[in-house]
């Protein structure tokens, strides 16, 4: 079936037409004027080797340090332009983030400056322990508990660093690429004088070769030409296929060389399919021939390894060592082209190269991971807690197609004893694609519907060009479409409902207006979703924007936002902007509001607060469900954990074998959802024969009994940042061999380590061991035992197993009862899994709340930690003893309390929740007794033996089972092993 073809941009495929990315849809960097202007600065850079000096330079009569001593700012010149005058200002925050900025001043436009007021949550607190001092040839700012940390300003020519104990971490424009295209009349700009050469900038390179000459005499004779290249290259309009960029602004590019001196890897800036240490695009051994680039695109049938921009944007960019950790954060919203170079395994360069936009960058000293993210969410906040439920198995397809089809989707799950949380319902649901708008020949009872079936919605951000359609009708009537780039009007583009229009949510006045449209409640005067219910979660695609007719399937970069801004420099923030008020809306139809859970596709830095995202049209093949997994660890390090990718691949049909592994992958994501093109066979994982049904019956169960275990650990990010998936160089910042293992992963503090097979037909997996510590297979109690040189071990991995391991040292809080959805679990009893670390220890948390409002933040919740310490001679003592009391402060979701009352409303909701059963892997021998602490009473319990944790071998660990100890969730109690 062709489905929908407009203009050849989304077309879907009639039988055998083979499915391909369509690369002319996208730029490449050579066609994309500004993004070709800055390589070739650096090319030109590169050729003329030590005699490329940056022509921006710090007048040292205006440097000013402010009276709190936290804040430098100081004027910047080009010499190339001596009159244009750029504002530079460096301030340290309390937590040791430096923020630099740099903007024309007094030009001839205003460049855009509200990235970063959308990616923050406030503007940070700046430091009261700093110290600046200004020289003949630099201003530096020493700081840090040891006074380690030093921010040096070089004057001339402007070169930033930050040091940590003497040792540069990260330098700006230190290869002198900084370039701030300043504002210029078109008429300047073809009439360039060229200024007189800047004294004391003479030949100094140590190259003697023709060309290194040439561009000395080039250097001497013209040197805007030497610096900026002699061809003016698109400045005032530019062409893609048959697309014309009017360029009203004129070029406004900003250029910025980012060096890691000592840090040889580097991770992060999603979207991106590619590997989890970023790769070279250019210098030695490049991999790709393009450099990353940040422009939230609905890129059709992406490839499964490429730089190419994908649907999010988060420019965040960690830089790794054995002896540190360091980010930067470069907050612009506009089209945005990274290289990265890796010249040595010690160093990284890397160079940015964006359309408009303020300097605005932050760097991040680390020295750990820990701290950069505790650094970058304090800047652009956590992960929220989310909704319980969302954390359960989602069953979704483009489409549903009626009531009645969901319902029997529900009740197969139901009869098949499957568990599952949520149906979604894909685009067809609405009326000519006017979201709100039931279908109602095929949805005839909404309400009833959502309320028998956990049934949400998808609502795109596109509005059908209609005035019988209120949302289109309204917006119109309120001016707060997008405008084209006349500025007049309404910007009509095409999408699904045909010719569409787009809310610019920049305009506040858009705000309550999309708020108040969720209610199911009539309001006054006003156009409500009426038949809906308060249950309806949403589900943002397509907010890039898509626009099939549009450069790029997107909108125009000179069409008009809220404050005359153009589109270019708002692009890559725009997404997050539609997701943010849905995630409002959603939460503003109860008093109090529940938890909203917004599904998203595009995504900016910040994101993190509104919901989850997932990894757009992926196919169903082996590739992608191996870079998936990759995609999304890169976007836990963006500080975007709740993230994941269709399960089962939304383009193709994937055989039994590849759907059974796609389904290990996704329940070990964050969000964990099946979604299928609505093009493909039906896939539910009741329709699969044995043995593969089976297998996927027992992965979904398995997630299931694991809820609390990710529960607890969004408890954690929502405090610490720390990503909930965490890749070897997170756990073991010093060891080498992990830093490219991408592969398999940690599940936030649980002790949890996974590698998912993505091969067809395998049978065994690797998995790598960092450490001398005992990984038990969690499925069968296996011991392996690790090094500390690092050890690759082989794991039997046949299509029913998993490589799963609980890292000696961890005790883990499982429901093992099966149920068909997590809200059925609330007062299931929990299974204690204590797995041994070699030294006879362990120690793991619990964190338990209604999981749907926001008591928690009063809080009403559980928060346990659970302990095994060496007890006597050869015995163990588990205990449980309640966090909360202890920090009340570091609870939850980053509110801090002042106290915890340990029998709050929630407790006592759950009084009765106990454990049910205590299994604890790798004592050293038969106990001879099992008792709860204070009492006489011998508990029933079973010993199996087997290696113990401190035998250097591998083999079936000891397993002791103490059955029903008869202990509270809620309670302090201690469990003695003799
Ligand atoms: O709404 C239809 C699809 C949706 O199922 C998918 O998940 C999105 O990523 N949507 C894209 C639009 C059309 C894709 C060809």
């Amino acid at each position: 079936m062709r489905f929908w073809s407009l203009v050849g941009v989304v077309t879907l495929l009639t039988a055998g037409e083979t499915l391909a990315f369509k690369a002319h849809d996208f730029k490449t960097c050579s066609q994309s004027g500004f993004c070709r202007r800055g390589r070739a600065l650096s090319a030109r850079a590169k050729e003329a080797k030590s005699s490329w000096v940056s022509p921006y330079s710090v007048e040292p009569s205006s440097v000013s340090i402010s009276a709190n001593q936290a804040v430098f700012s100081a004027a910047v010149k080009s010499s190339l332009y001596p009159e244009i005058n750029f504002g530079l200002e460096v301030r340290i925050h309390d937590d040791g983030v430096a923020r630099v900025r740099m903007d024309e001043v007094g030009g001839l436009r205003k460049r855009y400056d509200e990235a970063a007021s959308w990616a923050l949550i406030a503007e940070p607190t700046i430091s009261k322990d700093v110290k600046w001092t200004t020289g003949k040839k630099d201003t530096r700012a020493v700081y840090g508990q040891k006074k380690e940390i030093e921010v040096v300003v070089q004057h001339q020519p402007l070169r930033i660093s930050l040091l940590r104990n003497g040792k540069e971490q990260i330098v700006l424009n230190g290869e002198g690429l900084l370039h701030m295209e300043h504002f210029r009349n078109k008429v300047e700009a073809t009439t360039t004088e060229q200024p007189e050469p800047v004294e004391g900038e003479g030949a100094e390179g140590e190259e003697s070769s023709e060309k290194a000459e040439e561009q000395v005499v080039l250097k001497a004779e013209n040197p805007r030409a030497w610096f900026e290249g002699d061809t003016e290259d698109a400045l005032f309009e530019e062409t893609f296929s048959s697309w014309t960029d009017s360029k009203p602004k004129g070029p406004e590019s900003l250029s910025i060389d980012i060096d890691f001196p000592n840090h040889g890897v580097v991770y992060g800036i999603p979207q991106h399919a590619t590997r989890l240490a970023l790769p070279s695009t250019t210098g030695k051994d490049p991999t790709f021939d393009d450099p990353y680039r940040l422009y939230n695109s609905d890129v059709f049938e992406y490839l499964a390894s490429s730089p190419v921009s994908l649907y999010g944007s988060i420019p965040l960019m960690h830089a790794h060592s054995t002896e540190s950790t360091v980010a930067v954060f470069h907050v612009v919203g506009s089209d945005t082209w990274i290289d990265v170079s890796h010249e040595s395994d010690k160093s990284t360069q890397t160079h940015w190269i964006s359309e408009s936009g303020i300097l605005d960058t932050f760097l991040l000293p680390g020295p750990t991971a820990e701290d950069v993210f505790k650094q970058y969410t304090r800047l652009t906040g956590t992960s929220v807690m989310p909704a319980h439920w969302s954390l359960g198995y989602h069953q979704c397809r483009w489409n549903y197609v009626s009531s009645e089809d969901v319902r029997t989707v529900q009740q197969r799950f139901d009869e098949e004893d499957m568990p599952v949380d949520v149906f979604w319902l894909d685009i067809e649901y609405a009326e000519d694609h006017k979201y709100f708008m039931w279908k109602d020949k095929n949805f005839p009872d909404p309400v009833e519907m959502t309320n028998d079936v956990a049934a949400n919605v998808i609502v795109d951000p596109h509005l059908k060009r209609n005035d019988d359609y209120p949302a289109f009708k309204q917006a119109s009537d309120l001016g707060i479409l997008v405008k084209p780039p006349s500025g007049q009007g309404e910007y009509e583009g095409w999408c699904w409902p045909g010719s569409s229009s787009w809310t610019d949510f920049f305009n506040p006045a858009s705000w309550d207006w999309w708020i108040n449209i969720f209610k199911p409640n009539a309001v006054e005067g006003r156009w409500t979703w009426t038949k809906s219910t308060t249950d309806i979660h949403i589900w943002n695609d397509m907010n890039e924007p898509s626009v099939f007719n549009g450069p790029e399937i997107s909108m125009p970069r000179d069409n008009i936002h809220y404050g005359g801004w153009e589109h270019r420099d708002v692009h890559n923030i725009n997404g997050m902007l539609f997701s943010n008020l849905t995630y409002q809306a959603v939460a503003a139809r109860t008093d109090p509001p529940q938890r909203p859970f917004v599904l998203t596709r595009a995504f900016y830095a910040g994101s993190q607060r509104f919901g989850a995202m997932w990894t757009g049209d992926n196919l169903g093949t082996w590739e992608h469900m191996a870079v998936g997994i990759k995609m999304v660890l890169a976007n836990n390090l963006g500080g975007f954990s709740f993230a994941g990718s269709d399960v089962g691949g939304f383009f193709g049909n994937p055989e039994p074998e590849m759907l059974v592994r796609w389904y290990q992958v996704g329940a070990f994501a964050p969000f964990f959802r099946a979604h299928a093109h609505i093009d493909t066979k039906r896939r539910e994982p009741f329709l699969l024969d044995e043995p593969y049904k089976g297998i996927v019956k027992n992965i979904l169960r398995l997630r299931y009994t694991l809820l609390s275990v990710w529960y607890t650990a969004f408890r954690e990010t929502s405090v610490t940042g720390m990503p909930i998936l965490r890749p070897q160089f997170i756990m073991f910042p010093k060891d080498k061999a992990g830093f490219t293992i991408d592969d398999q992963y940690y599940i936030g503090s649980s002790g949890l380590l996974v590698k998912p097979v993505t091969e067809k037909g395998a049978i065994d997996a690797k998995v790598y061991l960092a450490e001398d510590q005992v990984y038990y297979d969690y499925l069968t109690n296996f011991a392996y035992r690790g090094s500390s040189k690092g050890k690759e071990i082989t794991v039997p991995a046949a299509l029913h197993q998993l490589p799963l391991f609980l890292r000696g040292g961890s005790i883990l809080a499982t429901r093992e009862r099966p149920r068909r959805a997590s809200s059925l679990m609330h007062h299931d009893p929990f299974t204690l899994k204590v797995a041994l670390s070699q030294a006879g220890t362990a120690r793991g948390e619990l964190y338990l709340d209604d999981g749907v409002s926001y008591d928690h933040t009063k809080g009403y919740f559980i928060w346990r930690e659970f302990s095994a310490a060496k007890s006597g001679k050869k015995g163990v003592r588990i205990t449980s003893k309640d966090l909360g009391k202890t920090k009340p402060a570091e609870a939850v979701d980053g509110v801090s309390l002042a106290s915890y009352d340990p029998s709050n409303k929630f407790v006592q909701s759950v009084a009765d929740v106990r454990v049910e059963k205590v299994v604890v892997l790798g004592l050293a021998g038969k106990p001879s007794s099992v008792k709860v602490e204070g009492q006489n009473e011998e508990l029933v319990w079973e010993y199996v033996p087997g290696v113990a944790a401190s035998e250097k071998k591998d083999g079936n660990a000891s397993v002791l089972v103490i059955k029903d100890p008869r202990v509270l969730v809620k309670d302090d109690w201690a469990i003695v092993i003799q």
